[in-house]
């Protein structure tokens, strides 16, 4: 066993939520006037609401004050949750099931390290639940990834040091927050461009593997 725990961040690696808030930022800024796109969408992973918000308006002339600011968050929220509360247990792969299964049947613990702040609903509407021994997300951070609080934090809930612990993610920013707390970086996605990678995972069943043998 290589690791004594894996901590994974959630939309992107567990699940595919990026659709959700596509649609749900791309209607914010449909009411606003403001152009959006899938490349812009890109931008957002792994930061959180308010940090994308803001990259959100970078295309907005009209500076908007800290209250309409809110406002708009949470009107997106109350959208992305309208199409989180469709997701059902059938939006996780068996891929992932077996995978979270083998790692904890051989006494590797499991963790969330996600900057959501709907993680423990995503986590309940898809029944990953069971899978996990701790969730550090969006509700117990001040700072966002880049910054490695969230997985320091997921490390701390499990009592397993970070050196003997690996991240598992789809974002750049995650990458860095992974090395910057010490942890073995397992990118995915867009993330396995980052030089600072420790491993490039083609599957979810490669990572399990690497976590086991
Ligand atoms: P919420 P992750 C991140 O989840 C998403 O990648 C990012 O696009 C989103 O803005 C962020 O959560 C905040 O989400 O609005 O639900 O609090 O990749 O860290 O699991
Ligand atoms: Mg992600």
């Amino acid at each position: 066993m290589k690791f004594d725990a894996v901590i994974f961040d959630l939309d992107g690696v567990l699940v595919h939520t990026d659709k959700f808030h596509y649609l749900a930022w791309k209607s914010i800024a449909d009411d606003l006037g403001v152009y959006f796109d899938e490349t812009i969408n890109t931008r957002l992973r792994g930061v959180g609401r308010m940090d994308s918000l803001n990259i959100l308006l970078e295309c907005c002339d009209r500076p908007l004050s800290d209250a309409e600011k809110e406002g708009l968050a949470a009107v997106k929220n109350e959208r992305y949750r309208r199409y989180l509360s469709l997701m059902t247990p059938a939006d996780v792969t068996d891929e992932v099931r077996t995978g979270l299964s083998r790692i904890r049947a051989a006494g590797i613990k499991t963790a969330i390290g996600s900057v959501s702040k709907n993680a423990g609903y995503i986590l309940e509407k898809t029944d990953l639940v069971k899978y996990i021994d701790a969730v550090s997300d969006g509700n117990n951070i001040v700072n966002s990834k880049p910054d490695p609080e969230v997985f320091l934090k997921a490390a701390g809930f499990l009592g397993i040091a970070p050196s003997r612990a690996a991240v598992v993610e789809d974002a750049v920013a995650g990458i860095e927050a992974a090395v910057r707390g010490g942890f073995f970086a397992i990118a995915v996605g867009d993330a396995r461009n980052h030089p600072k990678a420790d491993f490039k995972a083609q599957s979810f069943t490669e990572i399990i593997n690497l976590a086991l043998y």
